[in-house]
Order: structure tokens, then sequence, then C-alpha cells
């Protein structure tokens, strides 16, 4: 029996001393050596114990190293979790302990804090640096450098990625084999990504843009990557002349236009600038073109469903519209009230079906059902509409959500921290337009009666509850807030009332 995600991605590149990575020091690592390394840390689960289908949860700074913790979990059957780095211990507590993870790898700086949770929750807890040290790899180097291959299926889980969630509480998005490999194969075909290949790599490993995207499509197409361990602007001014393709979050396109040193010269040995995770504005568009002579090719995905519209390679890349459906994907535009599809051109939720789609949120039957259709479709919360040509635009949201540097934020889960804080009635989160970010997320406070909130203490707490880029850069204290007859919170009015941004 075969393990098709492992085979075809990094499988297919046994014995060849071809370049993976090329790292900032100059050095490259080649697809054999990273296969051994991924060979030694599926030795070191088996040695744990470990048996295919439990979760590594990891939560550790960019390196080669957990790129291989990735491979190691495809080639010994574990599920891999990854999460942001920005995460605090009171978030990481609950993606350990819904997960049910037996192992936690962590940065040698969380150690103290994380070790305790670990020890309740039985699992075993390994380090792992930013430069490869840390006990994962001391155990590692001691392991033989091939391993047998555990036999999986196509609907065997590969990954679990926890997505916040309208609620508040965030949910686990269960990825099997076939949505991760099926998606990376179709944007191969679709973005003509072959051997040659050079992608400047500088997204988080974290989250399904800079992992199964960026890094899938690289391995299946057998090209390389420029691994950057941040975004950082002088890298990439420096390392572009050398690579061929950039995946990026539309802040990295703007950051890149704010740069003198960006032109057409830089860029002449580029061959596809792709952006996603947010939208990118029209203007930011026309600009770069204008700029380089290159045309950003948008593309729309969500965690649950990798990628699902693109922009044509060869063809129009329309500003403004994310493409159209993926080859394998079927999208549909539905009626929120009654889920009837809505005749062509009209603006509704968008819904979609595909190998892509997801398994599931994990033990969350009932989210599940809400959001995943018996019939496979998925009902993506993203409103929009297709063109006569079948262009396909996000024209807003269905669900309360703020997109901040291409990070999701979900204003309920904030409004709780908010709601809990001593001296505060109720809050409205929202966001606002942000220049870098595109939107930034800011706070609404409504005081307790004859109270007055200490905002400082506040912010203090949310920093401990909260990663960073959740947190709200400003927090504003109003009698009340606006309401509709029904009593809901009347978001639109507020923006509008913060709309000229921070
Ligand atoms: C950093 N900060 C942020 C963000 N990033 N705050 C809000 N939103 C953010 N995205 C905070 C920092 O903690 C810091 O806080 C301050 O803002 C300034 O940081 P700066 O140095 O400017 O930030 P940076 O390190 O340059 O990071 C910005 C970034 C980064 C490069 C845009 O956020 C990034 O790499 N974003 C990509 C996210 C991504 O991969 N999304 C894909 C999700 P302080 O005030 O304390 O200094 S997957 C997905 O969405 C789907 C599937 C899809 O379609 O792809
Ligand atoms: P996440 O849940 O983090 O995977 O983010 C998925 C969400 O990001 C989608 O539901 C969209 O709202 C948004 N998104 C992704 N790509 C685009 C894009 N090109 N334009 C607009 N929104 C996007």
């Amino acid at each position: 029996m075969t393990n098709p995600l492992y085979d075809q991605l990094f499988g297919r590149h046994a014995g060849q001393a071809t370049p993976f990575l090329h790292l900032l020091d100059g050095t490259v690592l080649t697809h054999a050596d990273f296969l051994a390394m991924a060979a030694q840390i599926s030795h070191v689960f088996t040695d744990l114990g470990m048996t295919p289908g439990e979760r590594v949860a990891v939560q550790v700074d960019k390196s080669p190293e957990c790129i291989a913790i990735y491979a190691a979990c495809a080639q010994s059957g574990m599920v891999f979790l990854p999460l942001n780095t920005g995460y605090t211990a009171n978030e990481l507590q609950y993606f350990f302990a819904d997960s049910g993870a037996t192992l936690i790898v962590c940065a040698s700086r969380s150690e103290p804090q994380i070790q305790p949770m670990a020890e309740a929750l039985n699992a075993t807890l390994l380090t792992l640096n930013g430069h490869g040290t840390g006990s994962l790899m001391e155990r590692a180097s001691a392991q033989p450098t091939t391993f047998l291959t555990a036999p999986r299926r196509a609907d065997d889980l590969a990954a679990l990625l926890y997505t916040s969630g309208t609620t508040g509480r965030s949910k686990g998005a269960m990825l099997s084999q076939d949505n991760l490999l099926s998606n990376a194969r179709t944007l191969v075909d679709e973005w003509q990504f072959t051997a040659d290949d050079v992608l400047l790599h500088a997204l988080p490993i974290f989250h399904t843009h800079g992992l199964f995207v960026a890094a899938n499509v690289t391995l299946i197409a057998g090209g390389s990557m420029i691994f950057m361990p941040s975004f950082d602007m002088e890298v990439m001014i420096k390392w572009m002349p050398k690579a061929s393709s950039l995946m990026g979050v539309p802040t990295y396109y703007t950051r890149l236009l704010q740069d003198a040193r960006f032109n057409k010269q830089l860029a002449a040995h580029m061959r596809l600038f792709i952006s996603g995770s947010a939208p990118l504005l029209a203007e930011t568009h026309a600009q770069f073109q204008e700029r380089t002579g290159h045309r950003i090719l948008e593309r729309y995905g969500m965690t649950e469903t990798n990628m699902n519209t693109s922009n044509p390679y060869i063809g129009e890349r329309r500003a403004g519209t994310v493409g159209f459906p993926l080859k394998g994907v079927e999208l549909k535009i539905t009626n929120a009230d009654n889920g009837e599809t809505l005749p062509q051109g009209e603006i509704g939720q968008i819904e979609v079906r595909g190998p892509n789609v997801f398994q599931g949120y994990w033990k969350m039957p009932e989210k599940t059902a809400e959001e995943l259709r018996a019939d496979g479709f998925f009902i993506t919360g993203d409103l929009g509409q297709v063109d006569t040509e079948g262009y396909v635009s996000i024209v807003g949201r269905n669900k309360d959500l703020i997109i901040s540097g291409g990070y999701n934020i979900y204003p309920k889960e904030i409004e709780l921290v908010l709601d809990d804080q001593p001296g505060v009635l109720e809050s409205a989160v929202i966001g606002v337009p942000h220049a870098d970010f595109g939107e930034s997320v800011i706070g609404i406070l409504v005081a307790q009666a004859g109270q007055t909130p200490d905002i400082e203490a506040i912010m203090h707490n949310v920093g401990d509850a909260l990663a960073r880029f959740k947190q709200p850069r400003q927090l504003i204290v109003v009698e009340e807030l606006p309401r509709n007859t029904m009593g809901k919170v009347q978001k639109n009015i507020l923006r509008d009332t913060y709309a000229k941004g921070l």
C-alpha cells in the first residue's frame, strides 16, 4: 500500500541531490538531505510509541526542520498541527487540549510555559529553535536516515489547522491527504510551476498559504525555495534577482511598492507574483503593473478548502476578481436564506465543492453540519458574484471577520475577552482601514453603570489572552452601541464612524 501525500510530495525526490531550500547564509539544503532529516524525525515519533493518526502540535519559528516535521508526519502517518508563533499560552492550552496532541514541539523559550500543559495532558514535549537546535533534532540526529513509509489512504487525515470561529471557539479543520495533494497538483498545472522555479518564500509556514500552497506546489514541481525566516524587505530585495516567483499577502505588494529599489530591473528574472489571503486593491494591481510590467495573479482560498479560484496564468488577470474556479472545483452563488442557487450576476454566498474541501471540523459535528452540506458544498461565508465571463469577485463577507495583514481575526473571540474585563458591560470589535495591514482591529467598549474602565489595564490583560496580531490597536469607550430593532449591534454604523482608520 502506498502513502499518496508522502510519495508525491517527498518520496519522489528520494536520493536526489537537487536543491530544495536556499538558505540565507548561502548554503543549500538538497532534497536528499531534507528527506534524511524527515526520516530521522519519523523515527523519533515511532520511538515515542506514536502510531498513525496521532497529532503533532508544533509552535516553532520558521525553519527547514519545521518543514521536515511536516514531511515526517506525512511519512509516519501522524497528523500535522501547526500553530501561529504569536499564540499566547492561553490560546495554546485550548489547541493542545482540543486536539489531544500526544507530541508538542515548541521553541525552548516557550518550554517553561508549555511544560505544565504538556504534563497535564500527558503529551511529550520536545523543543526546536529557529537554527535547528533543541531536543527534537538532538534525538533525531542519532536516528537512521531512512524510514519505512507508513501506508496511508487518500482520505486519511494529514493535517489539522485551527481557524477561529464566529462563535469565538476555534475549530480544527480536518484536511485529508487528498485535500492537500489534489489542490497542490491542480495549482502546479494552473500556475505552470516546474523544476526550474525558485520561489521566494517569505510567508509563515503555520498557515495554508505558506505551507500547503507555497511549499506543496514547489515540492510537486521539483523546484526550490529561497527560505526567508520572516518577511524582510532587505532580504527580499537582495534575493529577488535569483527568484522566479513570489507568493504573498497584499501587504507584501504594498510594501514592495513603497520601496524605490523595487523596479522592473529587480523583477526582471521573475515570472509570477501571486497574491491571496485578503483582497488586493485594484489600485495596487495597477501600480504594480506600471512599476514592474507584471500583473499580479490573485487567487482565493480558505483553510477549510485550500485554493478555490485563481486568475488565469495565460489570459486576463482581472483586477478586483479572484478569477475562475480551479479545475475540479465547483462554485455556486446561493441565497443565504434558503440555499438556492441565484441567477448569474447576482450577489450571494459563495459555496464550493471539490476534492479540496475539508473533511469537517475536529470533534464538532454540529458546526460541520452548519457549514458543510450533505451534498458536499461548503458554505464559505464569503459573499460573491460571477460575471458573464465566469470571473468570480468577492464583494463582502457574510461572517464577522477582520483580515489584518493576511491573518484572520474573528471579532467574537476578542469581544469575549473584552466583555470579561473589570468595568466593561459589553463590547464590539470592528476592522477599520489600515494602510499597511488592509484592516486593523479596534474595540468599542460600553462601561458598566458608574464605572470607568481602566484602558491600560485592559490592554495588558488582552495581551496575556490574545496573540499580538488580534489585539485591538485602540479601545474607545462609548455610551451605548448602535443596535437595530432586533437588538443586534450595527457594526456597519461603527465601521462608518471609525472608518478614517488608524
Ligand atoms: C504583525 N503584526 C500584526 C500583523 N503582523 N498586526 C496585525 N496584523 C498582522 N498581520 C504586529 C506585530 O506583532 C507588531 O506589533 C506590529 O504589528 C508591526 O509588526 P511588523 O514588523 O510591521 O510586522 P511584520 O513582522 O513585518 O509582519 C507583517 C506581515 C505578517 C509580514 C504582513 O503579518 C505576515 O507575514 N502575514 C502573512 C499572514 C499569512 O500568511 N496569511 C495566510 C493565512 P507591535 O505593535 O507589538 O510592534 S492562510 C489564508 O488566509 C488562506 C488559506 C489563503 O487564502 O491564503
Ligand atoms: P482563512 O480562514 O484564514 O483561511 O481565510 C480565508 C478567508 O480569507 C476567505 O474566506 C476570504 O474571506 C479571505 N480571502 C482569501 N483570499 C482572498 C482574496 N484573494 N480576496 C479576498 N478575500 C480573500
